[in-house]
């Protein structure tokens, strides 16, 4: 089994492969000091927690994750909170770093003997119609190379070999560019709230995300094109101050920004997620804008839906899961999708012309208050926002 990509979704699947005994190697393009400070997520879905517990990789989130329950709204009418975790299902979110999950993943599998080569980029994914599949690669000194499998794991992402070595018309891409950006800040700065922050407001969304105790995100819509070293940290902070009303709810804890990035709020889905012997995971399977916070939780839960599919087949020749996994993976897909489509719209009105915009603008008012005032509506947010 050949698995491209050390991100959450291959580390997962990887370590399950292993635990069933099923031999595979890890293909990865950056290094594996990238790979382990690459910041990116850090809500993980209690279902992700779960399934991770199944097989004993939660020991680091456990001891140093922080389980979160509460959002906050601010807008021009106010503020309000949900305690989601006491909502829906009652289930919590645990905060914890996309980079040390991955550390903790990276570890386990490298301990327990998995094969991983770094610094190996994959370049093409090769007759994936076949039982034998190929991937040829080329490392950082520039050798090339090919490793054949029964089976191809494509967990590389959205840019990765998998993706672009499907030919054309083998699946369908379905793609949504929601028009709104995102300047993504990582800040050396305590969270300045005990819930997550969502402020609307006339000069767009910012949100607040604890990570840390002393890592906070900060996002700040900002025009798209915008690039990411445009605004000084002075207007960075002055503008967080004013979109989250500090002079209202109370000042935030400024800090240095260490990590700066533009993100283009765009959704897409691969279907079917197999090609022949190519299967899709993460990132590689459907890109998911981060308002939702379901890109890192549906990754694991794809990898372990494959990793028992696979069991099956390589190990007791039961082929059914395999042929089942695009269509359970996509359930879960085109359901987060729906959230984080709501999601979008609940925190930005898109522009138009005059009469459309503020139609827009009163369509999210009401959205709000609904959320604020209506318990049913609250029940349906908390289900869906902590789940997968
Ligand atoms: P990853 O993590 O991108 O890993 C893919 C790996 O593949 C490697 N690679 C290749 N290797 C070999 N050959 C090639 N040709 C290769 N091309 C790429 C890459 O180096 C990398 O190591 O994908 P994976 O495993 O599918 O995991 C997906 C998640 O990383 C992603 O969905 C989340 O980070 C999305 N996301 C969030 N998800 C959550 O569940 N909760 C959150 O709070 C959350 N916050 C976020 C986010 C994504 C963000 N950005 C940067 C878009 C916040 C942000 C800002």
């Amino acid at each position: 089994m050949v698995v491209l990509g050390a991100g959450p979704a291959g580390l997962v699947l990887g370590n399950l492969l292993l635990e069933s005994g099923i031999d595979c190697v890890i293909l990865e393009r950056a290094s594996r000091a990238h790979v382990e400070t690459r910041a990116r997520a850090g809500f993980l879905a209690a279902n992700t927690v779960r399934i991770l517990d199944r097989h004993g990789l939660a020991e680091g989130l456990h001891r140093r994750g922080q389980k979160h329950g509460a959002c906050e709204f601010r807008t021009d009418d106010g503020r309000f909170s949900l305690d989601y975790g006491r909502l829906g299902r009652e289930e919590l979110h645990t905060v914890y770093p996309q980079q040390e999950l991955v550390t903790d993943l990276l570890t386990r599998y490298m301990d327990a003997g998995g094969r991983i080569r770094f610094e190996t980029k994959a370049v093409a994914v090769l007759d994936a119609d076949t039982a034998q599949p190929a991937v040829t690669v080329r490392e950082a000194d520039g050798r090339t190379g090919r490793w054949r499998a029964r089976y191809v794991a494509g967990c590389d992402g959205r840019h990765g070999a998998a993706r672009a070595s499907l030919p054309p018309g083998a699946v369908r891409h379905h793609r949504r560019d929601h028009g709104v950006s995102w300047l993504g800040l990582l800040v050396e700065a305590p969270p300045s709230l005990d819930a997550v922050g969502y402020a609307v407001h006339d000069r767009g969304f910012a949100g607040h995300m604890a990570r840390t105790p002393e890592i906070t995100r900060y996002y700040l819509q900002c025009a798209p094109g915008t690039p990411a070293d445009a605004w000084s940290q002075d207007r960075i902070w002055d503008e967080l101050e004013l979109r989250m009303r500090a002079r209202q709810y109370g000042p935030l804890h400024r800090g240095r920004v260490v990590q700066r990035g533009i993100v283009d709020l765009d959704s897409d889905v691969l279907e079917p997620l197999r090609h022949g012997s190519l299967f899709l995971a993460g990132d590689a399977a459907s890109v998911i804008s981060p308002s939702a916070a379901k890109g890192a939780n549906l990754a694991v839960l794809e990898a372990e839906i494959l990793a028992d599919a696979l069991a099956d087949d390589l190990l007791r020749g039961e082929a059914e899961g395999l042929d089942h996994y695009s269509a359970r993976c996509l359930t879960y897909i085109w359901r987060a999708q729906e959230f984080s489509q709501w999601m979008i719209r609940l925190l930005h009105a898109p522009s138009g012309p005059d009469g459309e915009s503020s139609f827009h603008h009163s369509l999210r008012r009401s959205r709000i208050e609904s959320l604020r005032t209506s318990r049913s509506q609250q029940d349906w947010f908390a289900e869906n926002y902590v789940g997968v």
